[in-house]
């Protein structure tokens, strides 16, 4: 402000001094032209006097008394001098006091005596000239000025002489000097007026004002200040107020979105999301491509009425892939099983998916109704399923079922071959229990792929896999993969045990690797989870329990379809459901399953009758709502399930029911994950009792949709989540008694302890999400070093049949 009021000051000074010199010299023109014309026409009315007298005399002859006659005529001293000349141009007469004669031009007289016409000029006469005429030498060192006037004279028609007229014209400098003197002081006093007046003004409309903006400015940068008191520091800047306030405006919602982002980018430290999977994943793949294989496709075309519809399974293995594939363009590799699932591919067997935004290819495989019953139901499920699990239901080993297993197993790995034929270095991604033979195949058709094979159930301990009259096969097929996951590491211990005992190898127990045939394969834990969507619970639909779509019909694993239609409860708020089910007011426990013998869910109504018997005071109080999605209901051991827990549950609410009130709600259906995350949001409990389970989403799903933090957990120490959900009520689910103390404790803790509890195991979910999962398999398998020697044939030289 300082060096800005210097420069206005000084281009003040110069522009008003330009001005005022300007237009004063242009005043001095004037007034000097004024000056000399006064003096002009005094003269030469001065001259029209004279000249008849002079004439007269000299027309008489009496030239000598011409010097009296001038002297006469020159009444003041103020009047001009006289000089009368002859035509000879010699001076005959004069007033005696003409200095400035000596200075007239040569050519002066010429005019008047040869033309007749006047001559009339300034002179300017050296002052020692002019001295001269007191007699003293005064130098040359100024100039006086004269008015010189030569008019002819005149015998009749004839020239007889010239009068010259010389009149003192130094007053018209001198008034000049007056009028600059008199000018410059104007100035000087306009200048310093003017000054002063334009610094009151800056300092009170601009300097004030532009302090009070600046500061307030500043503080609004540091974040002390209100973009709303803008206006008011402003002043009368109004315009430039709105400008520099919707600026402000835009300056705090900038740092607001930048201090959004850095919270998030701090978190995403953390939490994985799709995105960043998707980024983690081409990064990892470089131009390589992943293929997945499973036995469930992640897009299924099925009949509703007259209308086909595409649905998508509730798959946590779906929502963590599909971004991997979408980012690589990869392709699935599933079973074809929508009734309508083969009009939708082209003559490939393909299609691109999601149906609204293709991105990557699903590649549907065919199987006839043997095959499925003969592989799916019959050796996966009544064979690997029961073996795995340690549920005591006896695995039944058909020997056309396993024939059936090595068959599809096959066909899957013949369509993956054909499918990888023209890609470089693929990275596969086997999924589950179905596929156990397909590692191998894969390896020994494609050596430089880098295969993984996700087990999603437990690997039991050696001896009960060891019943498997083809363990041996199904572990050297497994062999095949660079990487084998489970979900925790004791799983990894029986199967390296297993391997141990089934078949020669040399295993590594440090490493967790084990090398057979020269090929090595690393096992390691992978821990699945479910997605977690940070804002969740800004949207009451948009539920982050590990069933990323939202909107769209769904399908469980290798049930009969159910549509979304007409839930029996569907709403938003817990009180609103409680209202639906006719239970206000009273505690309700949840219990989400696939209908199988593995999930305990016998075990748990025999807990909930045991509550009732032992707590009288919960009748009434407390309701226990199952949600059992029927499951593989062709194979006969699940029928059975189904039946005894009907039976159960009717015989627990006969036994205990009132009139206006039942202990347990049975739903037998399939729901979407919008109404099971309305039922886990509801649950005072949530009940996972798993005799045996690889993971269990359920538990994770509950805890992911508990956005208020409440809610208590009661899980089986028998599945995978135990490991990592310390904070649940572990439980036996074979004793009865512990399930129901464990459902006591629950219904009775104390709101803080709830919370504490909910607190960690959501951060543990968070943090451990499914998109870790992919990403660590991911990671894993793509670090797998393939021999070089391998990697440096061609697709084309390799073989493309299977051994
Ligand atoms: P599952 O045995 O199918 O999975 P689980 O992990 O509990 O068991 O997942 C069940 C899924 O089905 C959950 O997403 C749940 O919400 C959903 N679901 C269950 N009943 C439902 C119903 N009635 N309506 C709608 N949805 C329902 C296998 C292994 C597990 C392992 C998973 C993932 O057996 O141990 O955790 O794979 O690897």
């Amino acid at each position: 402000m300082h060096f800005f009021r210097l420069r206005l000051v000084a281009a003040l000074l110069v522009g008003i001094t330009l001005i005022s010199v300007g237009s004063t010299y242009f005043d001095f023109l004037a007034h000097r032209h004024n000056l000399r014309s006064d003096l002009a026409r005094r003269t030469q009315w001065f001259g029209a006097g004279l000249q008849p007298q002079i004439e007269q005399q000299m027309a008489l002859g009496q030239l000598g008394d011409l010097p009296k006659l001038l002297q006469r005529l020159r009444q003041y001293p103020d009047q001009p001098s006289l000089a009368v000349y002859n035509t000879s141009g010699q001076l005959i007469a004069s007033t005696g006091d003409i200095v400035a004669l000596g200075s007239m031009p040569a050519n002066s007289l010429k005019r008047p005596l040869t033309e007749g016409k006047e001559w009339a000029a300034l002179l300017k006469v050296p002052e020692q000239k002019a001295a001269t005429a007191g007699g003293t030498a005064q130098g040359d060192t100024a100039a006086q000025q004269w008015y010189a006037d030569a008019i002819p004279l005149h015998d009749g028609q004839q020239t007889v002489g010239a009068l010259v007229m010389l009149a003192d014209a130094d007053y018209i400098r001198t008034q000049g000097m007056q009028v600059w003197r008199r000018s410059f002081l104007n100035i000087v006093a306009m200048v310093i007026l003017v000054v002063v007046v334009t610094l009151l003004m800056v300092r009170w409309f601009l300097q004030e004002p532009v302090t009070r903006a600046t500061e307030w400015l500043r503080r609004l940068r540091q974040g002390n200040a209100e973009v709303s008191e803008g206006a008011k520091e402003f002043g009368y800047l109004i315009p430039l107020a709105n400008e520099v306030t919707s600026l402000a405006e835009n300056l705090t919602r900038a740092r607001a979105a930048a201090e959004a982002e850095a919270r998030l980018r701090d978190a995403a430290e953390h939490v994985w999301t799709a995105h960043r999977l998707a980024v983690h994943a081409r990064e990892r793949l470089g131009n390589g491509k992943l293929f997945v294989v499973s036995n469930r496709e992640p897009y299924m075309h099925v009949r509703q009425g007259s209308v086909v519809e595409c649905v998508v399974p509730p798959s946590g293995v779906v929502t963590a892939l599909e971004p991997v594939l979408q980012a690589c363009d990869g392709t699935w590799i599933a079973h074809g099983s929508g009734a309508e699932d083969a009009a939708f591919v082209d003559e490939n067997d393909r299609l691109r998916v999601p149906p609204e935004d293709p991105r990557y290819t699903l590649r549907r495989v065919w199987l006839s109704p043997e095959e499925e019953s003969g592989y799916y139901e019959g050796f996966s499920n009544e064979g690997l399923w029961p073996l795995c699990h340690i549920a005591h239901t006896r695995p039944i080993f058909r020997a056309s079922d396993w024939n059936y297993y090595q068959r599809v197993n096959a066909k899957f790995a013949e369509v993956l071959i054909e499918e990888m034929q023209d890609t470089e270095h693929p990275v596969v991604f086997v999924q589950d229990y179905h596929f156990a033979l397909l590692p191998q195949m894969i390896k020994k058709a494609r050596p430089d792929a880098r295969v993984a094979i996700f087990w999603h159930i437990p690997w039991p301990n050696a001896e009960s896999f060891g019943i498997c009259p083809w363990q041996a096969e199904l572990v050297d097929g497994l062999l095949g993969a660079d990487l084998i996951g489970f979900h925790i590491q004791s799983h990894c211990n029986n199967f390296l045990e297993t391997v141990d005992r089934a078949l020669e190898a040399r295993t590594d127990w440090e490493q967790f690797s084990i090398r057979r045939s020269g090929h090595l394969s690393l096992v390691r834990p992978f821990p699945i989870s479910v997605a977690w969507d940070e804002h969740a619970a800004e949207n009451d639909d948009d539920i982050g329990h590990g069933v990323g779509t939202t909107g769209r019909s769904v399908l469980q694993d290798d049930l009969t379809y159910r549509p979304f239609a007409v839930p029996e409860v569907l709403s938003s708020t817990q009180s609103k459901l409680h209202r639906d089910l006719g239970i206000e007011g009273m505690q309700m426990m949840v219990g989400v399953d696939r209908m199988d013998y593995t999930k305990g869910i016998v075990e748990r109504l025999l807990a909930i009758e045991h509550l009732l018997e032992e707590h009288p005071w919960y009748l009434e109080k407390v309701v226990f709502v199952q949600i059992a999605a029927p499951s593989r209901t062709r194979i006969p051991s699940y029928a059975g399930l189904r039946m005894q827990v009907q039976e159960t549950v009717e015989r627990i609410n006969h036994r205990f029911e009132t009139s206006k009130w039942k202990p347990v709600i049975l739903i037998e259906r399939q729901c979407s994950h919008v109404e099971v995350a309305q039922f886990y949001r509801a649950a005072d409990i949530c009940l996972v009792t798993s005799l045996h389970d690889g993971m269990n989403l359920v538990a994770k799903e509950y805890l992911a949709a508990r956005q208020d933090c409440d809610g208590v957990l009661v899980l089986s120490r028998f599945a995978g989540a135990a490991q990592e959900l310390r904070d649940a009520l572990l439980v036996n689910p074979y004793d009865v008694q512990q399930v129901t103390e464990a459902i006591r404790t629950g219904l009775e803790m104390s709101p803080g302890e709830r919370r504490l509890r909910m607190e960690r195991m959501r951060l543990q979910v968070k943090e451990h999400n499914v998109y870790r999962w992919a990403s660590n398999v991911l990671t894993d398998v793509c670090a797998v070093r393939i021999e070089d020697e391998v990697l440096s044939r061609t697709p084309r030289e390799r073989p493309r049949m299977l051994a």
